[in-house]
């Protein structure tokens, strides 16, 4: 790092790149820093019930050594078999549990690492509580590879969860499920995930897996996990179609597919990661429907719909390249706006990267925006560290 500095060399982090806004890319000509093996588990503290370990460390790699301690760490992003824990602090990683449980910042007690001057950094450690002045190491989380480097990681871990049910249920159309999901978060329960996907979705994941399952003709479709104690009132909810299976692991499988089986089944697409307040998603999804009724490409909102966190992804089934790479632009402008206009943020876990970039002022003010340019310069005073992301 001193010596990028002292060659104004831009250096981007790496993990296993398998975020989505292209945070990782090496857009400017400069140093990719892997770390993927910086991949040691440091430290598996019982009693603080913490671990501590490398960036580089796979996430369901991490989740399997707490596992045979009898300790548990919640947040499961789909792509936890080969993403990094870095990676996920990097980008505030979220998933599905994060109804229930949160996302990647809520459990980071501590970082270790190097600001983009190359002094190091020693934030928090193994305390649940710690406000001490200004919140650098919050400002760490999510700060893609923009204000410093990562190379220790202090993680909060749970005991095991409670036993789960999980449900999944079958609809005859789009609103149904939503009002169906509005429904179940009505209820004095708190689901552990709330999934939300289309039938385009399970057509695509049938396509990818090679496989027919027998419940996806239904237009759409939630996958929910409740604590087992809790009981559904399935009277004021008369529109589902409960699917009956055996493994609920395919399920979730089916579940972690799409993202994939969507780039299978599209010549381009592009896959956008609004929030909204959950309220506003029956709002949202007739925008989606609007969307594709006006364009030439499908719209369509998938994921956890139960925190109001929607993969919009637009794909290209049948249009030349040319034309979409014209068209494509001005329909995220559209989707994001929609998102925005409905009190929503313009993601909800995947970042800005180099691929939200754009949009960011429609989001935030000009001083937003400039408080941020100063936050990072002190930081990181010459603009080493992935220098083109986040904003300009
Ligand atoms: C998912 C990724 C795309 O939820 O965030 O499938
Ligand atoms: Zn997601």
């Amino acid at each position: 790092v001193k010596l990028a500095n002292k060659y104004l060399m831009p250096l981007i982090t790496r993990g296993t790149g398998t975020g989505k806004a292209g945070g990782a890319i090496p857009d400017k000509n400069g140093v990719v820093v892997s770390l993927e093996r910086m991949n040691r588990i440091l430290n598996i503290d019982p009693i603080n019930r913490t671990i501590t370990v490398e960036p580089g460390v796979i996430l369901s790699d991490l989740q399997e050594a707490i596992g045979k301690e009898g300790l548990w760490y919640p947040v499961d992003p789909a792509s936890a078999d080969w993403c990094t824990i870095g990676g996920n602090v990097a980008c505030n990683a979220g998933g599905p549990r994060a109804l229930k449980y949160g996302v990647t910042g809520d459990y980071v007690l501590g970082l270790k690492g190097v600001y983009g001057d190359g002094t190091f950094f020693q934030l928090g450690g193994k305390l649940l509580k710690d406000v001490a002045g200004y919140d650098l190491k919050r400002l760490l989380i999510g700060s893609e590879g923009t204000l410093g480097i990562i190379t220790s990681i202090t993680l909060k871990l749970l005991p095991p969860p409670p036993p789960e049910q999980v449900i999944w249920c079958g609809f005859d159309c789009i609103s149904d499920g939503i009002d169906f999901l509005i429904a179940v978060l009505s209820q004095n329960i708190q689901p552990t995930a709330a999934e939300f996907m289309p039938g385009v979705c399970l057509k695509a994941v049938e396509s990818y897996q090679k496989t027919v399952f027998p419940f996806s003709h239904h237009a759409a479709h939630l996958l929910l996990v409740l604590d087992a104690r809790y009981q559904l009132d399935y009277s004021i909810l008369p529109s589902c179609h409960r699917v009956q299976f055996d493994n609920p692991e395919a399920l979730w499988a089916i579940r972690r597919d799409i993202s994939e089986s969507l780039t299978h089944v599209s010549i381009s697409k592009c896959s956008e990661d609004i929030t909204v307040p959950v309220s506003q998603l029956p709002a949202l999804m007739r925008g989606l429907q609007r969307l594709t009724d006006q364009s030439d490409y499908v719209c369509l909102g998938y994921g956890h719909l139960g925190d109001g966190n929607v993969h919009v992804n637009v794909l290209n089934t049948d249009q030349p390249i040319e034309k979409w790479q014209i068209d494509q632009p001005y329909l995220v402008e559209r989707i994001i706006k929609l998102g925005i206009s409905l009190g929503g943020t313009l993601s909800g876990e995947h970042g800005i990267g180099l691929t939200k970039k754009p949009y960011m002022p429609l989001y935030f003010s000009e001083r937003d925006i400039t408080i941020m340019k100063g936050i990072k310069a002190q930081f990181d005073p010459n603009h080493i560290l992935n220098p083109s992301k986040v904003f300009d």
